[in-house]
């Protein structure tokens, strides 16, 4: 009880998001985490753990060159009476982890921009429509006000499906009926923003292909109709990427990439799925800011992604 009544509230607060974080990465985690005293056992070879842990990082879709990286590391850093030892092997592949993630822990930060528009892209039922449900509460808490732009002119319900977030959220939703022109829509949506002095302007956009040259053309469009309103917007253009695709997200991050210009990627569904370790990949690759994680379908499900806690969640 005393415990209880000193204990650092920012030590609680740490303890309740790494264990949120520990339960939408679950599947992840038990593909990761081996029985340790079958695999660590002193009868087993060397050879033999290291592939374990080599078949397990490839189940979990870290990728066959990251995986070798992260064995020769092993190698390297462990003495052989190490190798054997599970608390030494498992912290130096945290260890290892962490290096290839940190560079992307680049939180996403809202400046003074009048507003700062937030461009949402990705392919169909990523869970672009979400992610901007989840932001605006997440911002909300941080005292910023929003406004979402309902961009997606394309999907029937796509509008209504947005306006439900917006309610949920208590905040505007600017619209056009379905068919209209999406960069006509966001560029309504920066004037409301700028006349009622709202700071963030949350952009959703259809679903689309990145091998649909005509939706992507669409999306340079937007990019430049939001840069006639400010020159120095979009100022953030989020790949939502849906981690239980794997692999196939990479070529499609690529591709965003060239067309557009990433600034930053929220990786969804990562509860979803055993392929958690896409994360790791994404990041190995990609060296794009990884600003949020989405382990779930409820509004409080998404965290600013920390490749510590990331590593933890799965690790430890
Ligand atoms: N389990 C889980 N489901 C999610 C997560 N994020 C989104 N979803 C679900 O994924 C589905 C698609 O989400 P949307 O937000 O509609 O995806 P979208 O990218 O806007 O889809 P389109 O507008 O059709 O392109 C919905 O059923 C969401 O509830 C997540 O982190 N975890
Ligand atoms: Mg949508």
């Amino acid at each position: 009880m005393i415990f209880n009544l000193f204990k650092d509230k920012s030590l609680v607060k740490k303890e309740s998001y790494l264990t949120k974080i520990k339960n939408g990465l679950s599947r992840t985690r038990e593909v990761l985490l081996p029985g340790k005293k079958e695999v660590f056992n002193s009868k087993v070879s060397t050879e033999d753990i290291f592939l374990d842990i080599e078949n397990r990082l490839l189940v979990a879709d870290v990728g066959i060159e990251v995986t070798d990286m992260v064995i020769d590391r092993l190698r390297k850093n462990l003495s052989s009476t190490a190798q054997h030892n599970s608390e030494l092997v498992y912290s130096s592949i945290k260890e290892i982890l962490i290096d290839i993630l940190s560079p992307c822990e680049k939180p996403l930060e809202i400046g003074q921009q009048d507003p700062c528009v937030i461009l949402f892209i990705g392919i169909n039922g990523a869970g672009k429509t979400t992610t901007i449900g989840k932001i605006a509460k997440f911002l909300q808490q941080q005292d910023k006000s929003c406004l979402i732009a309902a961009g997606d002119t394309f999907r029937a319900a796509a509008v209504e499906q947005v306006t439900v977030w917006g309610e949920r959220n208590n905040i505007p939703v600017i619209q056009q009926p379905q068919g209209s022109d999406a960069a006509s829509v966001i560029h309504d949506a920066i004037t409301a923003a700028k006349a009622r002095k709202i700071q963030v302007v949350l952009a959703d956009t259809a679903g689309r292909l990145h091998t649909q040259q005509n939706l992507m053309d669409e999306l340079a469009k937007i990019k430049k109709v939001v840069q006639k309103c400010d020159s120095s917007a979009p100022h953030e253009i989020m790949l939502v990427i849906d981690a239980s695709i794997g692999q196939n997200s990479l070529k499609q991050a690529e591709i965003f990439h060239q067309e557009i210009g990433l600034t930053g990627i929220t990786i969804t569904k990562l509860d979803g799925t055993a392929k958690g370790g896409i994360v790791i990949k994404i990041a190995h690759d990609l060296k794009i800011p990884i600003r949020y994680i989405g382990v779930g379908e409820g509004i409080g499900d998404l965290y600013t992604f920390k490749a510590q806690t990331f590593v933890d969640a799965l690790l430890d």
